[in-house]
C-alpha cells in the first residue's frame, strides 16, 4: 500500500515533469468498500456485469498481487492517501462514530502535494479517516467534499434495516450525516437512503469532472458500496440475475462507466491517470451480501486465514439468493460447526516477535439476520515481518506456519 500511496502520488508529480510544458495529467482514484478479488470479470468472475472496469483493465494495467496494509477501512485509506503504514500515523482498524481521532495535521495526503501543483481536489463517498471537522477532508487539501464520514452500517439499525432496540451495541449510534463540505445536509436512516448512495457521489463526481476540466485536478472516489447494508438505485435492482449484491456491483461499474465517459467527453481520457482498487477483500460472514476473494483466501477485517482443517473459506458473490431483507445463510453451510473447545479469547504466541494473535472457542454471535457466526477458529495477523517463513501464504493454501492452538 506504502507503494501505492506513494506511486500514485508520484505518478501524478512524474506526469507534472513530463507535461511541463502543458498542463499535468490528472488523477482519479475510484476505491470500492469491501469488493472482493474474484467479484470482477478481469480477475475471473464468470458472468460479471463489470464491463466498464473489465474494459478499464483491458485498456491499461492489471495488478495482480496488491495488498494494502490493513484489511479495514479507515487504516487501507490512511495507507492509500498518505503513503504510509497505517500504525505509524495511529490509525488503525475503522474509526466509529464515537472516535475523538482522526488524521493528523501532521500528516500529508496526495491532495497536499498536488493541490500545492495546482490541482483541484475533490472527494466523494466515505472519507473515514475522522468525522471531526479538524479531520475532515478540507482541512487535508480537498477543495470540495461530499459524503459519508464513516461506513455506512454505523447506524441504529440492523442489517435488515429494523432498527435495533437499546440494549443492542448499535443502538449508541447516530444516523450517519451526509456531509458537503463541511456542513451536514442529510442523514442516512433508511435502506432506501442506503440505495441512493452511489448515484450521489457519482453525479458529483461527474460535476466535479465538468467543472475542473479546463484545469488539472485530483479525483477522489470512495464509494460505500459494496459494504453491507447493500443499496442499489431502482434502475440497477433486479437487472444482475446474480441477486441483490450483483445489482449494487453493477451499479458500482456503471459508475466507474459514467466517470470514464465524462472524461472522454471532456476530452480528458487520455491525460488522465485513473486507478481502481477495493479497500479490503470481501467481509466474507455476510453470505451472499459479501463478496468472492476469488482464489484468495483473504476477506475483510482483519485480514482472515482459515487454519488447515475441515471445511473451506467460502465467500461466494451474490448467487440468485434472497434480497437483503431475506433470510441469512444458514451458519452450518458457510463454516464448520463450533466446536466444543473452552472459550478462550486471545492468545499471544510466541514471545519472540510475536506475529499472530488467534482467537478460539465458540464464534462469535451473529449481529444481525444476515451475519453467520464467525468459526471457531481465526488467526488475526498483527505484525508482519518477523519469522519469515511463519506467515500463512497469502494465496489459495491454508498457512502450513500457523500453529493451531
Ligand atoms: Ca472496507
Amino acid at each position: 500500500m506504502r507503494s501505492l500511496g506513494a506511486g500514485a502520488a508520484g505518478l501524478g508529480l512524474s506526469a507534472c515533469g513530463l507535461l511541463r510544458r502543458e498542463r499535468p495529467a490528472n488523477v482519479v482514484i475510484i476505491l470500492a468498500d469491501d469488493l472482493g478479488y474474484g467479484d470482477l470479470g478481469c480477475y475471473g468472475a464468470m458472468n460479471a456485469a463489470t464491463p466498464n472496469l473489465d474494459r478499464l483493465a483491458a485498456e491499461g494495467l492489471r495488478f495482480t498481487d496488491f495488498y494494502v496494509p490493513q484489511a479495514v477501512c479507515s487504516a487501507s485509506r490512511a495507507a492509500l492517501l498518505t503513503g504510509c503504514y497505517p500504525n505509524r500515523i495511529s490509525l488503525l482498524h475503522a474509526l466509529m462514530p464515537q472516535a475523538e481521532n482522526g488524521i493528523s495535521p501532521e500528516e500529508e495526503t496526495i491532495a497536499e502535494l498536488l493541490r500545492e501543483r495546482g490541482y483541484a481536489c475533490g472527494v466523494f463517498g466515505k472519507w473515514h479517516l475522522g468525522h471531526h471537522p479538524e479531520f475532515l477532508p478540507l482541512r487535508h487539501g480537498f477543495d470540495e467534499y461530499f459524503g459519508l464520514p464513516y461506513s455506512n452500517d454505523m447506524w441504529p439499525v440492523g442489517y435488515d434495516g429494523v432498527p435495533v432496540g437499546p440494549d443492542d451495541s448499535k443502538a449508541r449510534h447516530p444516523y450517519p450525516p451526509l456531509i458537503d463540505g463541511e456542513r451536514k445536509v442529510g442523514e442516512v436512516r433508511t435502506l432506501a437512503d442506503q440505495d441512493g448512495l452511489t448515484g450521489l457521489y457519482t453525479a458529483r463526481a461527474v460535476r466535479f469532472i465538468e467543472k475542473n476540466k479546463d484545469r488539472p485536478f485530483f479525483l477522489y472516489v470512495p464509494h460505500s458500496m459494496v459494504h453491507v447494508p447493500l443499496g442499489v438505485s431502482a434502475e440497477f435492482r433486479d437487472r444482475s440475475g446474480r441477486g441483490l449484491y450483483g445489482d449494487v456491483l453493477m451499479e458500482l461499474d456503471d459508475s466507474v462507466g459514467r466517470i470514464l465517459g465524462a472524461l472522454k467527453k471532456a476530452g480528458l481520457d487520455r491525460r488522465t491517470l485513473v486507478v481502481f482498487l477495493s479497500d479490503n477483500g470481501p467481509w466474507l460472514n455476510f453470505g451472499n451480501h459479501a463478496g468472492s476473494a476469488g482464489p484468495l483466501l483473504a476477506g475483510a477485517d482483519p485480514a482472515r486465514f482459515r487454519l488447515p482443517g475441515d471445511g473451506r473459506l467460502d465467500g461466494h458473490p451474490a448467487d440468485g439468493g434472497p434480497d437483503r431483507r431475506g433470510p441469512a445463510p444458514a451458519p452450518q453451510d458457510r463454516w464448520p460447526r463450533p466446536s466444543a473447545a473452552p472459550a478462550r479469547r486471545f492468545r499471544r504466541f510466541p514471545p519472540r516477535g510475536a506475529i499472530f494473535l488467534l482467537r478460539e472457542g465458540p464464534p462469535r454471535r451473529p449481529r444481525g439476520p444476515l451475519e453467520a457466526p464467525r468459526p471457531p477458529r481465526l488467526s488475526f495477523l498483527r505484525r508482519s515481518g518477523a519469522r519469515p517463513g511463519r506467515l500463512p501464504r497469502p494465496h489459495g493454501e491454508a498457512g502450513d506456519g500457523v500453529r493451531p492452538l
